[in-house]
């Protein structure tokens, strides 16, 4: 049986669960436990602080795990990422005072920053040939330059609205990221066959995402012409009306085009569209 290590409470801790619930894996309350045993799926489930997925992944403690890449690339732990996830997706860049004057990477030389990722930074600061001193602080690292502690933060941006508030602004992103899958790189035949059958779960989960289902009626005249606006998984489903001449079209649609496509399908003589909501897509 696979053990599987999510985050106890935090941003990723929500949307792991629903992910494991999309694949048809119930959980119960993660609250009070540190470790639970899902239903639907031959899993376990170990509740951990994000900062020690990668090790206890490495370690065997857990199998596989969900955390943001920005941890396993500062942890620098022996795992295997698996997937991408398509969630918890931000970034981790260098910001300074609004007022300094910034022109490019030099301007780091000699200066104090503050981040809770030494690891990636000293790795990005010696690649550009930057000599900085990096202060390794947890938490509230966008205070840091307006008590004095630092110059500059190197720390996870997503809307920026942390940056603004405290006075920051963003001079380089350095390293982008998501919420990954990953593995012990050592799992045993049969345990790699379980992560099979939860990856193929996943993927179709990821797949039908911004994903919707469209049925109209159409004048079997006008086949081709909505043939060539909606492409579908292979091409779209054609089905017969009792009423002679119609036929019902069925497709799956990326929600980016969902819109302007609809337009032209009216243009068409499309009637009767419904676009309805898509849980799993498998190719
Ligand atoms: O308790 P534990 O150690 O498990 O949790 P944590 O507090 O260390 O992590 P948590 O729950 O804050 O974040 C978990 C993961 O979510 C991170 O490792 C990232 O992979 C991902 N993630 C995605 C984020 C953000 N977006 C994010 N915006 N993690 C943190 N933030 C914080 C950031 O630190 C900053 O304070 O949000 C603020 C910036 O957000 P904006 O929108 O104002 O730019
Ligand atoms: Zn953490």
């Amino acid at each position: 049986m696979l053990k599987i290590a999510i985050q106890a409470k935090g941003r990723l801790n929500e949307q792991s669960l629903e992910l494991l619930a999309d694949a048809g894996i119930r959980v119960g309350d993660s609250k009070r436990k540190l470790i639970t045993r899902a239903k639907g799926f031959d899993l376990e489930v170990l509740y951990l602080r994000d900062d020690d997925i990668p090790q206890a992944v490495a370690m065997g403690v857990a199998d596989i795990g969900i955390v943001g890449q920005n941890e396993v690339a500062e942890k620098s732990e022996d795992v295997r990422e698996v997937m991408g996830l398509g969630f918890g997706a931000c970034r981790i860049s260098l910001a300074l005072p609004k007022e300094e004057e910034y022109t490019d990477i030099e301007w780091f030389q000699n200066k104090r920053v503050a981040t809770s990722y030494p690891a990636i930074l000293g790795r990005f600061f010696q690649e550009k040939g930057i000599y900085a001193h990096i202060h390794r602080i947890e938490g509230s690292v966008e205070i840091a330059p307006s008590i004095g502690m630092a110059d500059a933060i190197f720390d996870i941006v997503s809307s920026g609205a942390t940056l603004i508030s405290n006075g920051l602004k963003e001079v380089e992103s350095v390293f982008e990221s998501e919420a990954v899958l990953i593995a012990n790189p050592k799992l045993s035949e049969e345990k790699l066959a379980e992560l099979d059958e939860l990856t193929f779960r996943f993927e179709s989960i990821i797949e039908s995402e911004g994903m919707k289902y469209v049925l109209m009626n159409l004048p079997v005249s006008q086949i081709d012409a909505a043939v060539a606006l909606l492409p579908g998984m292979r091409s779209p489903t054609v089905l017969p009306l009792a009423q002679e001449g119609w036929c019902s079209i069925h497709s799956v649609i990326s929600e980016d085009v969902l819109w302007p496509t609809i337009r032209q399908l009216k243009k068409i003589g499309a009637e009767g569209i419904l676009v309805l909501a898509l849980e799993n897509m498998i190719r």
